[in-house]
C-alpha cells in the first residue's frame, strides 16, 4: 500500500469550534485519508476526557482523517503516539540550526514537551465505521500571557523556546511530511519503529512517576511502551500496564 501523503487536500479555516469536529463531519461525507482540517482559532478545542484545549491565534490547530485497516483501541493509542514522534521529529528539524536548540521529548500518552513545558497535544478519535482523527495542537508563536492561568505555567511555545518568530506555514509542512513518514511506516512496519524512537525521545521512561487514570492512582518507575502503545510501570513490585491516565515525573 503507498501511504498517503497527509495533509492533501488541506481544508483552512479562520475560526472554528474544534477541528476534530469538523474533520468528523467530512469523514463521515467520506473524505479520502490525508485530508486535514486546519484553523487558526478554535473557540472550542478539546482535549482528552472532555477536558479543553486553549487554541488562541498563533498555533497550529489542526486534524488530519487517517483510514488505518482497523479502528480498535491500540489503532488509536499507537497513532497518537504516531502524532507525538511526528511533533517532536517536526520540532527538531525546525530548531536544529540554531545554537542551542531546545530539548524536545515525548510525553506518553499524547504530549510534546519542549524544555520541560508542554508544547502539543494530540487528540487521537476513532470516528465510525472506518477513519481515525488525528488532532493536533501546537503552540507555535502564541505567548504563554494568551493562554488560562492554570495552563500558562505548564505550557510554552515554540516561538519561545526558538527565540524567534516561527513560519506558520513553513512549519505546518514540516509537521505534514514527519506525519506522513511515521504513518508510512506505522503502516509498513507496524509499530515498532514509533516505539523506538518515543523511548529514545520519552520524558519519562526509566524516570519515577504518578500515574493518574480514570480507575487508578499509582507511583513507580516508568518502564518501556508496549507493543499496543501501554505504558508499562513498576509500582508496589509488581508491574502494571496503563492504557489511560496522565503521568506526571516526580522529582523527588
Ligand atoms: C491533549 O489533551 O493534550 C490533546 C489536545 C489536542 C488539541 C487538538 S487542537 C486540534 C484538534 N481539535 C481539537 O478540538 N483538539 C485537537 P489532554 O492531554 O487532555 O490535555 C489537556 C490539558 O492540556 C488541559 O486540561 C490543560 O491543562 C492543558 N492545555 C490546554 N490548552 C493548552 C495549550 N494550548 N498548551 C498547553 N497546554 C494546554
Amino acid at each position: 500500500m503507498t501511504p498517503a501523503r497527509l495533509g492533501r487536500p488541506l481544508i483552512r479555516l479562520e475560526t472554528v469550534d474544534s477541528t476534530n469536529r469538523v474533520a468528523a463531519e467530512l469523514a463521515g461525507q467520506g473524505a479520502a485519508e490525508g485530508t486535514a482540517v486546519v484553523a487558526e482559532v478554535q473557540t472550542g478545542g478539546r482535549g482528552r476526557l472532555g477536558r479543553a484545549w486553549s487554541s488562541p491565534r498563533g498555533g497550529l490547530w489542526l486534524t488530519t482523517i487517517l483510514r488505518p485497516p482497523a479502528t480498535a483501541g491500540e489503532t488509536v493509542a499507537t497513532l497518537a503516539l504516531v502524532g507525538g514522534v511526528a511533533v517532536a521529529e517536526a520540532v527538531g528539524r525546525l530548531t536544529g540550526g540554531l545554537d542551542r536548540p531546545p530539548e524536545v521529548r515525548v510525553k506518553w500518552p499524547n504530549d510534546v514537551h519542549l524544555n520541560g513545558r508542554k508544547l502539543a497535544g494530540i487528540l487521537g478519535q476513532v470516528c465510525p465505521p472506518a477513519a481515525v482523527l488525528l488532532g493536533i495542537g501546537l503552540n507555535l508563536n502564541l505567548s504563554p500571557d494568551d493562554l488560562p492561568s492554570d495552563v500558562r505555567a505548564l505550557a510554552t511555545s515554540l516561538g519561545r523556546e526558538a527565540g524567534r518568530f516561527m513560519d506558520p506555514s513553513a512549519s505546518l509542512e514540516v509537521l505534514f511530511a514527519e506525519l506522513s513518514h511515521w504513518y508510512g511506516r506505522w503502516l509498513g512496519e507496524g509499530f515498532a519503529p514509533i516505539r523506538r524512537r518515543c523511548l529514545d525521545l520519552s520524558a519519562t521512561i526509566g524516570r519515577p512517576v504518578r500515574v493518574s487514570g480514570p480507575d487508578l492512582e499509582i507511583e513507580g518507575e516508568a518502564l518501556d511502551i508496549m507493543d499496543d502503545g501501554a505504558l508499562l510501570v513498576r509500582a508496589g513490585g509488581r508491574d502494571v500496564v496503563v492504557r489511560s491516565g496522565d503521568v506526571s515525573v516526580r522529582t523527588q
